[in-house]
C-alpha cells in the first residue's frame, strides 16, 4: 500500500466503472448498505481504501438518493469511510439500453467465446453514447481544479469515456482497464461500432487487459480496423498524434483480507456441514454470479458423472454452489438460472438419500464473511468458466487457505490458468476431465496439495491488489 502511495505523490485518485462498490437499498424502515457481488468491486474497494480518491458509479441502489449530500457523495465504507464514492443516476430507459442492451447483450458475449449470440441495437448503442457522456461529464465536473489527473476509467460498459476525457482535458492521465477477455478481429468486427469504440478507448494512455494474448487481440483488432502507426514492440498504438500503451496487469485480490487463521479447521467443517442440515465427509465449493460464461451447468454434470464413474463417493461429497443472481433483465440469464436449479435438483433427485445431497445450491447474495469459511473447509474449490477474464474466486480460495491445503480446479480459458500452473487445469468443454479431476483432488496426497498450494500461495501474496495497482500507476505516471 506504501509503494501506491509513494506513486501517486500528492495525487489523488479517480475511478470510474459502472458498478458501485457500495450500494444502499430499502428494508422496511431501514436502509442497508451492501457490497454487490462481482469481480471488479472486490479487486478494487480495497485499493480506493487504501489510497483515498473518488470513485465515480451508477447509483443503482432503491435508497442510494436518500445517502447522499448536494453532490451526490458518500464516504465510504459506512463503518470507516476513507474514500468518497459519486454516485451517477440513470434513467430506466439508460439503464436498460446502455447497461442490459449494449454492454451486457452486445459487448459481453461478443468479448466472452461462449456461443451466445450478441445483440447490437441502433436505439442501445445510442444510450451507450449518451451515458458515457453522462459519466465523463461527472468526471471533469470533478476533476476542474486538479493539475493532470490519473483517471482510471473501469471495464466495457465505459469505453468511449477515455476520448471524452482527453478531448476536453489533454492534461490528464488516463488508464483504460478492460476486466473481460479480447476477442480476435473477426469476432470484434461482428459490432457495428467497432471503430467508433476503439477510437473511444484510444483516448487513454494506457490499456490495460489481463493478459497478454488479449493485448494482442486489441492490437490486431487496431490494426484491421483503424489507420494508426503501431510500434509493435512497444506495444504502443499512434493515432493523430495520441500514443497509446497496451499492457498486461493481471488483476489480483487483497489477500489480507481472505487470509486470517482458522482455529480448528475440522471443527469449522463439521459446524458448516450440520448448518446445510446434510451429511458429508468431502466438500466442494464454488462461487459466482450466476452467467453463462462461468460453466456452471458445466461444473454439476461434471459432479454427476464423477458420481457416477466413483460411486464409492455417493453419501460422502457434497458440492456447495453459492450463486448470486446477476443481470435479471437479460433473457439468457433468467434460462442460465432456471437451468442450473433444473439441473441441480435432477443430479440430487438421484443420488440423494438421507440427509446425503450432492450439490447445495444456495441461491441469492451472500456477504463475504459467509463464503470465506467455506473456501477454508472445502476439499476443493471449482472454477469451470466457459471464458473468463481472470476469475478472481480462483485467487480468493487460494489466499484463504492458510492451511496450505485444498486443490483449486480451474478452467484453461480462465486468465488465471496462466498463472495458476498448480492448479488441476481442466477443459470445462469435457465433462469426462471435470470429473477426473474431481476424483484427483479428493484422492491427491498431503504432500503433493501443499507443495500446490504452498506454490500458489506465494504468488498470489506476492502478486496481490495492491502489487497490481501500483504497476499500473507506475506504468501511468512514468508514461
Ligand atoms: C469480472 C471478470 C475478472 C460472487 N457471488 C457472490 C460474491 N461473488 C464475488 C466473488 C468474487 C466476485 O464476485 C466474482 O469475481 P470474478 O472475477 O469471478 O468474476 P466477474 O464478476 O465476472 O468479474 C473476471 C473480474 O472482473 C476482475 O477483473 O476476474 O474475469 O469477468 O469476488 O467472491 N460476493 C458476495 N456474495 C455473492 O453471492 N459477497
Amino acid at each position: 500500500k506504501e509503494f501506491i502511495r509513494i506513486e501517486l505523490g500528492d495525487k489523488k485518485l479517480f475511478l470510474l466503472s459502472n458498478r458501485e462498490p457500495y450500494m444502499h437499498i430499502k428494508e422496511g424502515e431501514n436502509i442497508k448498505c451492501v457490497v454487490p457481488a462481482g469481480g471488479l468491486v472486490t479487486a478494487l474497494d480495497p485499493v480506493m481504501k487504501a489510497c483515498d480518491g473518488v470513485w465515480i458509479a451508477h447509483g443503482a441502489g432503491d435508497a442510494d438518493r436518500e445517502v447522499v449530500d448536494r453532490e451526490d457523495k458518500i464516504r465510504v465504507p459506512p463503518e470507516k469511510p476513507s474514500y468518497t464514492l459519486k454516485r451517477v443516476w440513470l434513467t430506466k430507459e439508460e439503464e436498460k439500453k446502455y447497461y442490459y442492451g449494449f454492454s451486457n447483450e452486445g459487448l459481453w458475449p461478443l468479448c466472452h467465446i461462449t456461443y451466445v449470440r450478441p445483440v447490437f441495437r441502433k436505439e442501445d448503442w445510442i444510450e451507450y453514447q449518451r451515458v458515457n457522456e453522462k459519466f465523463a461529464n461527472a468526471l471533469l465536473d470533478e476533476i476542474k481544479d486538479e493539475d493532470s489527473p490519473l483517471v482510471l476509467v473501469q471495464d466495457y460498459h465505459l469505453a468511449l469515456v477515455p476520448l471524452l476525457i482527453k478531448q476536453k482535458r489533454p492534461d490528464a492521465k488516463i488508464a483504460l482497464f478492460w476486466h473481460i477477455p479480447w476477442p480476435n478481429p473477426e469476432v470484434f468486427g461482428i459490432c457495428p461500432w467497432a471503430r467508433e469504440i476503439l477510437i473511444g478507448m484510444l483516448g487513454a494512455d494506457l490499456i490495460g487487459f489481463h493478459i497478454q494474448f488479449y493485448c494482442n487481440n486489441f492490437l490486431d483488432t487496431v490494426d484491421r480496423f483503424l489507420e494508426s502507426k503501431i510500434d509493435w514492440e512497444h506495444f504502443s498504438i499512434e493515432r493523430r498524434g495520441q500514443i497509446t500503451t497496451v499492457k498486461p496487469f493481471p488483476i489480483s485480490v487483497s489477500f489480507e483480507d481472505f487470509s486470517d487463521n482458522v482455529e480448528n479447521k475440522a471443527k469449522l467443517k463439521v459446524k458448516l456441514i450440520k448448518e446445510l442440515g446434510i451429511k458429508a465427509e468431502y466438500i466442494g465449493v464454488g462461487v459466482d454470479r450466476i452467467d453463462y460464461t462461468k460453466g456452471i451447468l458445466e461444473r454439476f454434470l461434471g459432479i454427476e458423472r464423477f458420481l457416477e464413474k466413483y460411486p464409492q463417493f455417493i453419501g460422502k461429497f457434497s458440492f456447495v454452489q453459492f450463486g448470486s443472481p446477476s443481470r435479471t433483465h437479460i433473457k439468457q440469464y433468467r434460462e442460465i438460472m432456471d437451468a442450473v436449479e433444473e439441473v441441480a435438483d435432477r443430479i440430487n433427485w438421484k443420488f440423494q438419500s438421507n440427509n446425503y445431497k450432492p450439490i447445495v445450491f444456495l441461491k441469492g447474495y451472500h456477504p463475504h464473511s459467509k463464503i470465506i469459511p467455506f473456501y477454508k473447509i472445502a476439499d476443493l474449490c471449482m472454477v469451470t468458466s466457459l471464458h473468463d477474464g481472470m476469475n478472481l474466486v480462483a485467487k480468493e480460495f487460494i489466499a484463504s487457505r492458510e492451511d496450505e491445503s485444498g486443490v483449486l480446479i480451474l478452467s484453461q480459458f480462465a486468465g488465471a490458468s496462466r498463472e495458476l500452473k498448480d492448479a488441476v487445469i481442466i477443459n470445462p468443454y469435457d465433462i469426462e476431465s471435470i470429473a477426473d479431476a474431481i476424483y484427483d483432488a479428493l484422492t491427491m496426497d498431503e504432500d503433493e496439495k501443499m507443495e500446490r498450494m504452498r506454490k500458489m500461495r506465494s504468488f498470489i501474496q506476492e502478486r496481490n491488489i495492491y502489487r497490481w495497482t501500483r504497476d499500473l500507476i507506475a506504468s501511468l505516471v512514468r508514461l
